[in-house]
């Protein structure tokens, strides 16, 4: 019995063709830098679900047989975005999670009009368990006009973000992603491998019925921050609460689960470690591009001061406190901390 296929097979080459043709005057070039960031989340798919069968788990460092170095896999995500992208004349420069520093585009490549930054494989300390983990993403144009790319092309507020997105690597791999047009996503059919859309036009509900935090630390947070989590799970029926907890402690599950199903996710600033004042959670490689989606999908985020995509980056590897996913309890949390005077 042939797989049934749905009758309109989309596939994510297909899907970002079709949003160039509403830009008469675009080139290819965004459209290629996407296709080859998709090859690069189809290459580390196949790395990621094979983790627990080959010598990719653990630390760096060991030889395998053909006498290759055998990398973690998150240093194996970060090589294969980088060599995916080094070379196609799309990027000036990149930024990464993993990389203290600005990584630049190699002297004998182009430089192109697009700035990544990424979070190769976030969560990566629960592949272990078999987790799902994934990979963040975020695209802003350049800022100087030509050469190398500098901090201040990656330093930009999230409402310049032109593309954000991610990939879970779950029981299916999905990428979701945004072109400032809604948001959409593709199911990787490892038989073709092809994404095909499938869930197109993701809305995520105005109110949840989920919250995810960790509620370990929270005797590190404010008081705004545990009175919130109070009264979510306190009774009250007509706003749907006690909300369900759902916690996986992997950014980019605990995000898709509550964007489809309806949550809100929390990391407040805690005072658990005096060296992340502000959270653990990074602006560039992980809230800026979850806040483009959330809002993109008819949610919002927030630090609870203000939108997340209002905050102007510092450093590469700033932090913030997020509050993220259903508008409503998003801006509930806003009210809590205002009615706190502070977070
Ligand atoms: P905690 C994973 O390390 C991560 O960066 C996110 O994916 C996740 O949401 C968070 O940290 C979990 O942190 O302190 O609850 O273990």
């Amino acid at each position: 019995m042939p797989t049934p296929m749905p009758h309109k097979l989309v596939t994510l080459q297909r899907h970002v063709i079709e949003q160039q043709a509403r830009f008469p005057s675009a080139t290819g070039d965004f459209t290629l830098m996407l296709l080859d960031l998709m090859t690069a989340a189809k290459l580390i798919a196949r790395e990621v679900n094979k983790a627990g069968l080959a010598e990719v788990l653990g630390d760096a460092g060991h030889q395998n047989v053909q006498d290759e170095l055998v990398m973690k896999l998150d240093e194996f995500a970060q090589d294969r975005i980088y060599k995916a992208m080094d070379h196609g004349g799309h990027l000036c420069c990149m930024a990464s999670e993993e990389s203290a520093e600005l990584i630049p585009i190699p002297p004998e490549y182009p430089h192109g009009r697009y700035v990544l930054c990424f979070d190769p494989l976030d969560g990566s300390s629960n592949i272990d368990a078999n987790v799902s983990i994934g990979t963040i993403f975020s695209v802003h144009r350049r800022k100087s006009t030509s050469g190398p790319g500098t901090l201040e092309d990656v330093l930009q507020v999230g409402n310049n973000i032109v593309c954000a997105g991610y990939v879970i690597y779950g029981p299916s791999t999905m990428l979701v992603y945004s072109t400032a047009s809604g948001v959409s996503g593709f199911t990787l059919d490892p038989s073709i491998g092809e994404f095909c859309l499938s869930h197109e036009d993701i809305r995520t509900p105005e109110r949840g019925k989920i919250y995810s935090a960790n509620e370990g630390n929270a005797a590190y947070w404010g008081e705004a921050d545990r009175a919130y989590i109070e009264h979510l799970k306190t009774p009250e029926k007509a706003s749907g609460r006690p909300y369900s907890a759902r916690y996986i402690g992997s950014l980019v599950a605990d995000f898709h689960r509550n964007l489809l199903y309806g949550g809100v996710f929390l990391y407040p600033a805690d005072r658990k470690d005096p060296k992340k004042p502000q959270g653990k959670l990074r602006l560039l490689y992980e809230a800026q591009p979850l806040a483009f989606i959330a809002e993109q999908a008819g949610g919002a985020a927030s630090d609870g001061t203000q939108r997340i995509l209002d905050i102007v980056p510092r450093t590469l590897h700033d932090r913030t406190p997020l509050c993220l996913g259903a508008k409503l309890d998003v801006q509930l949390y806003d009210d809590f901390v205002r009615r706190y005077g502070g977070r």
